[in-house]
């Protein structure tokens, strides 16, 4: 049954407090744009994509995801655990040696719901587009999406991916760019700016829509929503998601740091406060 909004909300505080403590019990792995997707997730996996449990990766009459910053893993695998793919508990496996939860997702360890390896970024498009086209040719009406990261956008190969699948004219896929305008090492715009995006992506022949508030739940289904109904027009879809980098957790906001650092045991009991304050009492 699908829940609604207000269950998604929470659901979202959840999968925030999974974050955090799954990088914490480990010492490493990425909180900061995991933070920053959230909504994107949860509203994707909540309300937007049609898939089936079991987990087949044949994925068959069923939109498809792909993620390529891969480096956002405990996200993903939250959302994934959260909404039936896995048991839950698993969760506490994250990042541990001969786990199904690697830090970078991995096909070779069969968790359902992960459909590619990634990690070395650039490659996720380059996957995406080929379901799609593939999907195509099946006579397939279902959807394919994918995830990048701003700074991942660096990489050569999404431009090849892009000017592919507009020449192609792969109209079944929705891509969406997190636009937090930080990286590894500082902001995109001092490492290496991405100019005027969305000017470039429309020169590469997609349809482009912006949404400003990608920490905004109904504002990321809003989006999401009107990219599907631009799909079909012979174009593919891009979305240019504005995100904050560690949303939610304020010592995480308006920095790179968190980027892939672990909190420390007094800094995770912090970041747990401040999610319980917002969350309702069930949760
Ligand atoms: C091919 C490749 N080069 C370098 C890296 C190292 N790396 C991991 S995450 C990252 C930053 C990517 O920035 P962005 O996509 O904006 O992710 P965010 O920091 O916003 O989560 C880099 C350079 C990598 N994983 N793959
Ligand atoms: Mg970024």
């Amino acid at each position: 049954m699908s829940k609604s909004i207000e269950e998604l909300k929470s659901l979202t505080i959840q999968i925030r407090r999974d974050i955090l403590r799954m990088v914490h019990a480990v010492n490493s792995g990425h909180p900061g744009g995991s933070l920053g997707c959230t909504e994107y997730f949860t509203a994707l996996y909540g309300k937007v994509m049609e898939y089936r449990l079991p987990f087949t990766m044949e994925g068959k009459n069923e939109d498809l995801f792909f993620l390529s910053n891969g480096h956002i893993s405990p996200v993903f695998y939250s959302t994934l655990a959260r909404f039936g793919f896995f048991p839950v508990e698993e969760l506490k496996t994250f990042r541990k040696l001969d786990s199904r939860l690697q830090g970078h997702p991995t096909t070779h360890e069969g968790l359902p719901g992960v459909r590619v390896a990634s990690g070395s970024l650039g490659q996720g498009l380059s996957v995406a587009v080929g379901a799609a086209l593939g999907k195509k040719l099946d006579g397939d009406k279902n959807l394919v999406y994918s995830l990048h990261g701003d700074g991942e956008l660096q990489e050569g190969q999404i431009w090849e991916a892009l000017m592919f699948a507009a020449h192609n004219k792969v109209d079944n896929l929705i891509s969406t760019i997190d636009y937090n305008n930080r990286q590894i090492d500082g902001d995109v715009d001092d490492v290496l700016s991405l100019g005027d995006l969305h000017a470039k992506l429309e020169a590469f022949g997609w349809t482009v829509l912006n949404e400003k508030n990608g920490n905004d739940l109904e504002a990321v289904i809003a989006i999401l929503e009107k990219a599907k109904s631009e799909t079909g027009n012979g174009k593919p879809v891009v979305i240019i998601l504005n995100t904050e980098m560690g949303f939610g957790i304020d010592y995480m906001m308006g920095t790179h740091a968190w980027h892939g650092k672990a909190p420390n045991d007094e800094q995770l009991e912090l970041g747990i406060k401040q999610l319980y304050l917002e969350a309702p009492a069930d949760y």
